[in-house]
């Protein structure tokens, strides 16, 4: 076995006993952070914007390209694993954390929120970047429906294949930040993470999660941060 995937084995088996992908539930809700700051310390980055006011003011949108410049080839599918069946009629998003309204959203339930599409650029880390329209809704609204405490500060995302995300909860906020369940006007085929996944043009592709089953907002940011980002790649991955 050559020594990189031998590493990235041992990260991941390490993730697995850390947390798991089942019990990264437990790390996220409650005592388990704290247990788990005790044995390797508090991690989390200097951001520290109101929740309220950015639920008040949305952000500045960001640029969008005309439908000529969709380029329907150009995005690659990039994933680290393996493609999950999802059945789209049990499908749950569940979203948790620090919030006074769980939720459990069914795709009936998502689809019947407000609708928005977009126009922007994807940007792979590995060298290729591709125009692609999104349609879903605001991430925005689905936040705002959980009911976040004033202490949230970042957002994870749990993927079906294992892969997981943490987020700033301004970007999280921006209005073109979406849980996408269309591409370029088609419903979102499965390999780009059917039957929803995340979309925004301002953050680098793989902080996109696709496949995506829950939603946690936190006050600190964990060890633990993203499946790639633990792997070396930088966290905020701004464009
Ligand atoms: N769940 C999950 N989400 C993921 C990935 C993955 O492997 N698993 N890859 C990321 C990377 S690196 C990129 S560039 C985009 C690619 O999206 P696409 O496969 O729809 O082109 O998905 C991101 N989201
Ligand atoms: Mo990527």
């Amino acid at each position: 076995m050559e020594p990189m995937q031998r590493d990235r084995l041992l990260l991941r088996r390490r993730f697995l006993q850390l947390s798991g992908f089942s019990s990264l539930s437990l790390l996220l809700s409650g005592c388990g952070i704290r247990l788990f700051e005790e044995v390797v310390g508090q991690a989390f980055e200097p951001l520290n914007q109101r929740l309220e006011e950015l639920l008040l003011n949305p952000q500045q949108p960001v640029p969008e390209f005309s439908s000529s410049a969709i380029e329907p080839e150009a995005l690659i599918i990039n994933s680290y694993r393996f493609t999950p069946k999802i059945d789209t009629v049990k499908f749950r998003l569940l979203v948790e954390g620090d919030v006074d309204n769980p939720l459990s959203l069914s795709m009936a339930d998502i689809q019947e929120m407000p609708h928005t599409s977009m126009i922007i650029r994807h940007v792979c880390v590995e060298g290729w970047a591709a125009i692609v329209q999104w349609g879903g809704l605001q991430l925005r609204d689905i936040v705002a429906l959980a009911k976040p405490k004033s202490n949230v500060r970042y957002v994870y995302f749990e993927s079906a294949d294992g892969y997981y995300e943490s987020w700033d909860i301004a970007s999280a906020l921006h209005p073109q930040t979406l849980m996408a369940y269309e591409k370029n006007g088609q419903p979102l085929p499965v390999e780009n993470g059917a039957p929803l996944r995340l979309a925004s043009p301002i953050k680098l592709g793989y902080k996109q999660s696709k496949w995506v089953t829950r939603i946690v907002l936190v006050e600190k940011l964990l060890p633990i941060k993203g499946y790639w980002e633990d792997q070396g790649y930088e966290w905020f991955a701004g464009l």
